[in-house]
């Protein structure tokens, strides 16, 4: 944050605390005593004054939803919704030329020909779990965002320049990519993605019930090229991961240490694992060729057993689930979920396991926090935040109590327990995953929010409430309801966020569509007036002013395949056009100087409206115009 950014922060916070208070329990009367003075205190630090802008960028998943949301944070309203693996009605994702090539580009050759005969070109749902941005020396580096997906094996990045999906890669070998981390140190780098459900390894439909014949992929993603550096076999599935501020290890917790195919096979340990990789040793092992080649990635083996210095296996109680590296550079937390531990290891103390030391060497300390810890969070001070999923409560906790206890020290580690409703899965703290973390606020991912809303029938929201943490008493300041299932969110200091407002020509984004014109003799920028013929083709060029396109109307015939490229000419802020064709299913969303782009077949004859979607000028109404579709001649 700026000097000057910080100033206007504290400032506006500190005023806002002090007079809304005041004027809170002046004006309200009862509902206000009923409220109580702490809690009107905390409500007026992130009720935002009309036209006042948030400190933070929050980054959403969406879990089944599939896409990536962005919130203004602590005033947690929603601010948009970047569609990653979904298809969206309004920009038309899933839909246009260019989100096509996105969604169809890195997909494995098998998935296409599995998706062509269902005539689909791409898959239609996502399981979003985990955004994180890009670093660069420990902390968020504004460049892009990386995600998941669980239901289908992918990885996406977003350009925070621009807030839309620019890559998407499918990964082979691996079952369902759950856990995903950048690479902290000393850049992004790798981005560390986790197959979650092992998968016999030729997985052609001949073995099932062979455990041993099953393995689990780890996989690192070049975060620039988008392209798969190595992966690793591992033993046990793989749940999150998280890596070391120093840019040597990774660590991924497996809850399924047995390679259970049931639930009492997978939860019968009492121990199970986390899988530590040292990234060195991987990139000697494959530079000396000691791998397999699997659908054209090199595979290192890094089994248990092998006793190779690739990976080491450090026993966990029990299942498992959330690792979080600390501010401090130094700790990793491995959430217990069914032990009411949080598992502590000390990175200064992994080089020893590689050199033979007994894998609970670096383990210096094992708090016992409550039930079901899931993920934890920093504030930078020394302090960690547990979920406990099945206390529903945040749990607050000092670390180095934690390590003195273990050393066998008469000391409580834990500071307090804030009940939140219901069910809390992950938390996060501002900035808290680098090395930034600013100990402002909390917000707790709660999985049920039963009754802290009007009824909306069976399907309930999630509620994901506002914690302060500059108290010490961590009360809770207000409940956020999103729709299905963000399982994680990163709060990002708004400094460190600069998209653009107007698209550059040049965007790679429509990249197609320039060579296409270019092939047609056709200046995107100032389009012909007819469409252009080509055999049973047609491309109808167009620009978009507000209110009008550059084409009032045209003809094509029955059968014919259309392509209509829409060039948006406004460069002002905030003037985006769409194109939506009536009757043929068709939308998109056409940003200030971009280009979109879609294609169909013209098999419905008639007239057919073409409008612009987005309310963009008192004349929005009137911008539209028509395709005539010329019945085949019998
Ligand atoms: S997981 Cu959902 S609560 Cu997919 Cu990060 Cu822990
Ligand atoms: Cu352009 Cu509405």
């Amino acid at each position: 944050m700026s000097e000057q950014d910080n100033t206007l922060n504290v400032t506006r916070r500190g005023l806002m605390s002090a007079t809304a208070t005041g004027a809170v329990l002046a004006t309200a009367g009862v509902g206000a005593t009923l409220m109580g003075a702490k809690e009107a205190n905390a409500s007026s630090k992130i009720s935002l004054a009309p036209g006042e802008l948030d400190d933070y960028y929050g980054f959403w998943s969406s879990g089944q939803s599939g896409e990536l949301r962005i919130l203004g944070f602590p005033s947690m309203r929603e601010l948009m919704r970047v569609p990653v693996f979904n298809r969206c009605s309004a920009t038309g994702w899933g839909q246009t030329n260019e989100s096509l090539k996105i969604l169809t580009e890195g997909l494995l050759p098998e998935t296409k020909e599995f998706l062509a005969k269902r005539h689909e070109k791409t898959y239609t749902n996502g399981d979003l779990h985990h955004p994180h941005m890009s670093f660069t020396d420990g902390t968020y580096d504004g460049r892009y965002l990386f995600m998941n997906d669980k239901a289908n094996t992918r990885v996406a990045r977003v350009r925070c320049d621009v807030m839309k999906t620019d890559k998407i890669i499918e990964i082979p070998n691996a079952g369902d990519i759950h856990g995903l981390r950048p690479q902290k140190f000393p850049r992004t780098g790798y981005v560390f993605a986790n197959g979650e459900h092992e998968i016999p390894l030729i997985n052609d439909g001949s073995i099932l019930d062979e455990p041993d014949k099953y393995v689990n992929i780890f996989t690192a993603i070049d975060g620039d090229s988008m392209e798969i550096s190595w992966q690793v076999m591992v033993s046990g599935n793989l749940d999150n991961t998280d890596c070391d501020y120093q840019g040597k290890y990774a660590f991924s917790t497996s809850y399924n240490s047995e390679m259970g195919m049931t639930l009492p096979e997978m939860t019968e340990s009492e121990m199970d694992h986390v899988v530590i990789f040292n990234l060195k040793e991987i990139e000697a092992g494959i530079a000396a060729g000691d791998y397999q080649e699997l659908n054209g990635v090199k595979v290192i083996d890094g089994r248990k057993g092998q006793n190779k210095k690739y990976t080491r296996y450090v026993p966990i109680p029990n299942s498992p689930h959330g690792v979080n590296t600390a501010p401090d550079q130094k700790h990793i937390m491995i959430s217990g979920k069914l032990s009411p531990t949080v598992s502590v290891i000390d990175v200064t103390k992994v080089d020893a396991l590689f050199d033979g030391a007994d894998e609970r060497s670096c383990i210096v300390a094992e708090p016992e926090l409550g039930l079901g810890p899931l993920h934890t969070a920093f504030d930078g001070k020394g302090h960690a935040f547990t979920t406990l999923f099945l206390d529903s409560q945040i749990v607050k906790w000092d670390i180095d109590k934690a390590i003195r206890a273990y050393a066998g020290e008469d000391v409580d580690p834990i500071m307090h327990k804030t009940d939140v409703h219901y069910q809390p899965g992950h938390n996060h703290t501002s900035m808290g995953e680098t090395k930034e973390a600013d100990g402002q606020w909390l917000v707790s991912l709660n999985k049920f929010s039963k009754d802290r809303f009007i009824n909306v029938g069976p399907l309930k929201p999630e509620n994901e409430q506002l914690l302060d943490i500059t108290d010490p008493k961590m009360p809770v300041v207000h409940d956020g309801p999103t729709f299905a299932e963000p399982h994680d969110v990163i709060l990002v200091r708004r400094d460190i966020v600069n998209p653009v407002n107007i698209w550059d020509r040049n965007a790679p984004m429509w990249e197609d569509a320039r060579i296409q014109a270019a092939a047609d003799g056709v200046d995107l920028e100032d389009t012909p007036e007819e469409p252009i013929r080509d055999g049973n083709k047609v491309r109808v060029y167009m620009t978009s002013q507000a209110p009008t396109f550059s084409m009032e109307k045209f003809t094509v015939k029955e059968g014919d395949e259309v392509t209509i490229y829409v060039t948006n000419l406004d460069d002002v802020d905030d003037v985006t056009h769409g194109l939506t064709l009536s009757n043929y299913g068709i939308s998109m969303e056409i940003g200030p100087m971009a280009t979109a782009s879609v294609t169909f077949t013209a098999d419905r004859p008639g007239v057919h409206w073409f409008y612009c979607q987005w309310f963009c000028h008192a004349l929005h109404m009137e911008m539209r115009g028509r395709m005539l579709v010329e019945p085949r001649e019998a």
